[in-house]
């Protein structure tokens, strides 16, 4: 019986050595979410990175790793210190990740580093061809493993491969700056469907395929070693239910079972009649414009000066990659600028910005999401933007505003957003004063439009989307060969 194998970088679950003992969780991440029906009822697979270099699992831990993982259906692709450096750190955070979003300015090309990144595609391919057999059908997963898909064509052509990116892809302009351009685009072409967030995306790899490689395209089928490539745009939804069910839970609950955030939330929101929060919630990144929405924020304060003392914006900023340098700075310039802006407006009652550096529980989540009157979410680019989606399934009361970048992949399915370009700071503050003084029959209008839009393209959804278009293209295959 053919099975299902999904691949990405890192496994769905958090493996924790301490003591020679391990401990495992699941991640609760929107791909591992998104996955988990496909992963857990069917005949699956999934292959990745355990999170733990060869270098951290001793003898002794070894084969209670091993026990785990093949417990929980999976498969481990071991890495050293040196491929974390170069392949995960170097490669894909230095080169990859930068260039896809425009910051052309941060990207490194360093040879070292690309030697590394082909090394260790080759061993994601050495654990899957270990694995798969004929009639299997593979997913591959984001940007980390854009050779994959061709390493696993060449050994097994009878395989159904997808391959899904989950960040933007980028213009020709772009994309042809890049020294292993050719390579790249040849391991994505071992895929048989390959998936986009936008149709902006697929566009610009259509393009790049047409005037870098010279292949035929015709509209999305790419004709490619006597294979037709498809190639199609897979918006990727969040788990409604369990963030409108959350939300549900949380107005129900008593005094009593509220959290210390929630009663800090709280005293702000009943200090006064118009007492108002804004919420911003990322990974601290530089493509998350979060520099952008402090100074935007400021000079709203200054333009709209009858908002001091009423709005405050409380922002969740997530450690991530904080060993790349750019993040670091990043880090810096983010708790000036909250000094900065606290410093100039606070009074001893106000303070205009509540920063936490850290992850928080669900949980703590929900209470942000659901206590918050406006989101304010500027990303300078972003591939989708799942905490768009998030904040307005958690608004129970079909009330809240989203403010919303023009340059996530999230602004083309949520037109009811108060739509704006993050370098403007003013245009953001014009919609975050429109946001504030939104009438409730109006804000209802908007979040019930994009509810029943996110609870019908919810992640479910849009796993099984894919699976159907790629095991159609399978159908086309074989129907081709047999003619
Ligand atoms: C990449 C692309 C694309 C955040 N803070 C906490 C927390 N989160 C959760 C959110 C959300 C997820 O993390 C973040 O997802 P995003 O989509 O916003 O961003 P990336 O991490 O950059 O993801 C992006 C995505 O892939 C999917 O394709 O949308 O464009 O860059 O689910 O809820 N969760 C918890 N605590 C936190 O403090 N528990």
């Amino acid at each position: 019986m053919s099975k299902t194998i999904i691949i990405s970088n890192r496994l769905p679950l958090q493996i924790k050595i301490e003591e020679d003992e391990i401990s495992v969780s699941q991640s609760v991440g929107g791909l591992a979410t998104g996955m988990k029906s496909v992963h857990e009822d069917g005949d699956s697979l999934w292959i990745g990175w355990s999170g733990l270099t060869e270098e951290e699992i001793t003898d002794t831990t070894r084969d209670k790793v091993q026990k785990e993982i093949e417990k929980n259906k999976c498969a481990m692709v071991p890495l050293s210190e040196d491929d974390v450096d170069h392949f995960y750190y170097g490669f894909s955070n230095k080169t990859l990740w930068p260039l896809f979003h425009y910051f052309m300015e941060y990207t490194t090309f360093e040879q070292e580093n690309w030697e590394s990144y082909k090394r260790v595609n080759q061993k994601f391919a050495d654990v899957v061809l270990d694995h798969v057999e004929d009639g299997d059908t593979i997913w591959v997963h984001d940007y980390q493993l854009l050779l994959l898909p061709n390493y696993i064509k060449q050994k097994k052509p009878d395989t159904n491969i997808g391959f899904f990116l989950h960040i933007p892809f980028p213009s020709y302009e772009v994309f042809r700056t890049f020294p292993w351009r050719e390579e790249v685009l040849e391991g994505m072409l071992g895929a048989d469907l390959i998936g986009f967030h936008t149709y902006d995306y697929e566009r610009h790899f259509l393009s790049c395929v047409r005037r870098l490689i010279h292949l035929e395209t015709n509209f999305n089928e790419i004709s490619y070693d006597d294979r037709i490539i498809k190639v199609d745009s897979f918006p990727m939804g969040i788990d409604y239910d369990k963030f409108y069910n959350a939300a549900l839970a949380h107005e129900n609950m008593n005094g009593d079972e509220k959290s210390d955030i929630q009663k800090r939330l709280d005293e702000h929101l009943y200090s006064s009649d118009d007492a108002k929060m804004i919420l911003s919630i990322d990974r601290l990144d530089y493509t998350k414009g979060i520099p952008n929405r402090i100074k935007a924020f400021e000079y709203f304060l200054e333009k709209y000066p009858e908002y001091q003392q009423k709005v405050r914006l409380i922002m969740l900023a997530v450690p991530s990659r904080s060993n790349v340098p750019q993040y670091q700075l990043l880090k810096r310039e983010t708790d000036e600028l909250v000094g900065r802006i606290n410093g100039k407006f606070s009074t001893v009652s106000w303070t205009p910005v509540w920063y936490f550096y850290r992850s928080l529980p669900f949980d703590n989540l929900i209470d942000l999401y659901t206590s918050c009157d406006v989101a304010m979410i500027t990303p300078i680019r972003d591939g989708m933007n799942l905490v768009a989606k998030e904040y307005v399934a958690t608004r129970v009361k079909q009330d809240g505003v989203l403010v919303l970048s023009e340059m996530a992949g999230a602004s083309k399915e949520m037109n009811e957003a108060l739509l704006i370009n993050p370098n403007n700071f003013e245009a953001i503050a014009d919609k975050l004063k429109q946001a504030l003084e939104m009438p409730k029959e109006e804000q209802k209008e908007r979040i019930t439009s994009m509810q029943a839009r996110l609870k019908r393209y919810s992640v479910e959804k849009w796993a099984e989307e894919f699976f159907t278009a790629l095991n159609t293209s399978k159908t086309v295959r074989n129907t081709i060969v047999s003619k």
